[in-house]
């Protein structure tokens, strides 16, 4: 029998068979992935085989992960926690206050799924908090990332405002949810599918909360088809390992316009007849992108080169 991992403790799994039912299962065996050094040996959103032994489900396989996402180990510095593999698209989920979603958190995220080859969709959730600032903020940074090449859509989980754009892109997909504590993911997740009831909480809660607590990601079958993973508590993606030059591969703008600098090995700094600084310098790419591929340039470069295998 083979299923899918929704959930995950650590000691035991839940796992959703592919004709839709549910069984709790431990491992058989030793899962090592090769070359990752991962705290946990499956993830939700892995495929599995399953045998039963006696009263109990074994997870015997995993298949092949088409991708997977991970965040450092708490503990150990030189381990990874996978959480979670095989998502078709992710969704961040964003505010501009209550909690405040900066800029940098944003494109740290957008560099990472990018690498992970992950299709992002920005989603601007409370915009019935919005006065006439809030909403000329929101409306330049949709601006900035929809010339990027992002889709921005906004909604309201509370007053479930615009919620139907979203069900259609979630419709028979695998779609991460990510973002700050707070956001509105648990919110947003009930209003959409009024089967499922998860837990939210009062963003003060949530802060105080979100600091220590390790909560497990979770994935929820929706009524009108596909999923959704949860990740409660997870603030920001591990880097995967690669090499500073490559960083401007993950920025969309930036990567139309690879080969075009004068030298082959332009990093976009300060090099003569680059293309990314000209670029920038006739408005066609934002300043404020560019601001933040200097500063993961200059503050990840070690990280980069060090999380993802070994
Ligand atoms: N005003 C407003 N509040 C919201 C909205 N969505 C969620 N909230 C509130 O934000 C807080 C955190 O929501 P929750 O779903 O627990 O966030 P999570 O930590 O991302 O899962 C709760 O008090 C929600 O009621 C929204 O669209 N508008
Ligand atoms: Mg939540
Ligand atoms: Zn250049």
């Amino acid at each position: 029998m083979q299923g899918v991992v929704v959930k995950s403790t650590g000691s035991w799994y839940r796992v959703r068979s592919h004709d839709g039912n549910y069984f709790k299962c431990r491992i058989k065996g030793k899962f090592r992935i090769q070359g990752l050094k991962s705290t946990n040996p499956i993830s939700v959103g892995d495929q599995v085989k399953l045998s039963l032994e006696g009263e109990d489900y074994l997870i015997t396989e995993i298949l092949d992960r088409r991708n997977y996402i991970i965040r450092k180990s708490v503990n150990l510095s030189k381990q990874v926690h996978i959480i979670a593999s095989n998502m078709d698209q992710a969704f961040l989920i964003i505010t501009l206050a209550s909690p405040a979603t900066t800029i940098g958190f944003i494109d740290r995220f957008l560099v990472t799924a990018e690498a992970y080859q992950i299709p992002v969709y920005l989603v601007f959730n409370k915009i019935d908090l919005y006065d006439e600032f809030d909403r000329e903020y929101h409306d330049q940074i949709a601006e900035m990332y929809t010339n990027a090449g992002y889709k921005c859509i906004e909604v309201s989980a509370l007053n479930q405002q615009n919620l139907k754009s979203l069900t259609e892109l979630m419709k028979d997909k695998v779609t991460l949810l990510s973002g700050h504590s707070g956001v509105g993911k648990s919110t947003l997740v009930n209003a959409i599918d009024s089967n499922l009831n998860l837990e939210t909480q009062q963003v003060s809660e949530a802060h105080q909360k979100g600091m220590h607590t390790t909560t497990f990601a979770e994935m929820f079958e929706l009524a009108f088809g596909g999923f959704i993973i949860d990740t409660p508590g997870i603030k920001g993606l591990g880097l995967v390992e690669m090499e500073d030059s490559e960083l401007a591969d993950y920025f969309p703008e930036m990567r139309a316009l690879k080969g075009k600098c004068k030298f082959h090995n332009c990093m976009h700094i300060n090099e003569p007849k680059c293309a990314i600084k000209d670029a920038v310098e006739a408005g066609l790419i934002h300043p404020v992108r560019y601001d933040s591929y200097l500063t993961i340039l200059e503050d990840d470069g070690g990280q980069y080169r060090e999380s993802k295998y070994h």
